[in-house]
């Protein structure tokens, strides 16, 4: 975000988060998380020519969800320039990192645009594994299907996607026109705050870019040999767009392991879960056992392979982490009782 020159509005301030101001002594100023360093934070709009505070060791020993994120709303004390608090979040992406630790991905967005291409990215099973962390945390999904230009059946891709649920929007798209960028629009709005999800290489960059209306990220060729892209984006950045919303542009992830998403996965597979709870046995693992609805589903066509493999490896794999998680959590309490600041 170039120009630091913003008003609270233009990044995304709403009269939910101007009620949360009363809760808090007065005075204080607030601005919006707009990139996240190491130890500090970069704010929009500036306090009184402030642009940067730190992040105080209180927020940092009182577990993850605590720190300030990109997209939080925090309050600054004018005077010392202190970071005071952190607002009550709309909504929050997570997602388990690589090295197995609660990594925040976003705060506060209304609309996930769920990136993928008209090529070798193109995952069912990927896109159920950002759908579910989205619809988890109470953020709409739309599946943008980018490169529609560079294939001759895009339709096929298309109709795969919408085959991810009857509620899920799916617009397809070539990046770099912005003609075929309309039907995003509905989302990028005042108020709206959009974070872009999805693999490197797939045109996020480019969509911010395009809705932009100006080369506001950087952006770089796939490699032909397996259209996997070259990581150009390297950290998570807020973009102002001329349609009155705010765009979050992040690094293409090569994994997006599940955090806490218990609620996403049960509604993304509603019709799998359904179906399950019409076999005979309450404790059904559709193997063998007489009478299970879901083998029945499977032979009749009714029930897609993939869709019940994708949907028992994301609970199994939730079901794992969140245990995982809430034993970090009691570690990390345990240690901190013995360390008072
Ligand atoms: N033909 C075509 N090319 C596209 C489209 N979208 C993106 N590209 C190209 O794909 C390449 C990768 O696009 P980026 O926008 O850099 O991808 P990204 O998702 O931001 O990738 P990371 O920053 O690495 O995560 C660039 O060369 C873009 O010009 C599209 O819809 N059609
Ligand atoms: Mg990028
Ligand atoms: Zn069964």
């Amino acid at each position: 975000m170039r120009d630091l020159a913003l008003t609270l509005t233009q990044v995304g301030w709403t009269p939910a988060f101007a009620r949360q101001l009363a809760q808090h002594p007065a005075g204080l100023l607030p601005a919006r998380v707009i990139a996240v360093q190491r130890t500090g934070l970069t704010l929009a709009p500036e306090i009184h020519g402030l642009k940067k505070v730190a992040v105080a060791g209180r927020f940092f020993v009182q577990g993850v969800e605590a720190r300030p994120t990109i997209g939080d709303w925090v309050l600054v004390d004018p005077v010392t320039g202190a970071l005071e608090a952190v607002l009550v979040r709309s909504s929050l992406i997570k997602r388990l990192s690589p090295a197995g630790e609660v990594q925040l991905i976003a705060a506060n967005i209304n609309t996930a645009f769920i990136v993928t291409s008209c090529n070798a990215d193109f995952s069912l099973s990927r896109l159920e594994r950002y759908l579910s962390v989205v619809i988890d945390a109470g953020i709409t999904p739309v599946v943008v299907v980018t490169k529609i230009d560079a294939v001759e059946e895009a339709a096929a891709y298309v109709t795969q996607a919408r085959s991810l649920g009857p509620d899920i929007p799916v617009e397809a798209v070539n990046a770099l026109d912005e003609t075929t960028l309309k039907g995003l629009l509905r989302w990028c709005g005042p108020r709206q705050s959009i974070a872009l999800l999805g693999s490197s290489g797939v045109g996020k960059s480019t969509l911010v870019n395009t809705l932009s209306g100006q080369e506001v990220q950087t952006t770089r060729a796939v490699r032909s040999e397996d259209d996997k892209g070259r990581h150009t984006t390297t950290s998570r950045s807020l973009h102002v767009l001329p349609y009155g919303g705010v765009i979050l542009d992040s690094p293409g992830m090569r994994e997006f392991q599940l955090a806490e998403a218990e609620q996403g996965v049960e509604s993304l597979f509603m019709d799998v879960e359904r179906i399950a709870s019409a076999c005979k046995f309450n404790d059904c693992k559709h193997g063998p056992e007489p009478g299970c609805a879901v083998r029945n589903a499977l032979a009749d066509g009714s029930l897609d392979a993939r869709r019940l493999a994708s949907f028992v490896k994301l609970q199994q794999e939730e079901q794992s982490n969140r245990a995982a998680i809430a034993q970090r959590g009691r570690r990390h309490q345990v240690a901190s009782k013995k360390k008072p600041l």
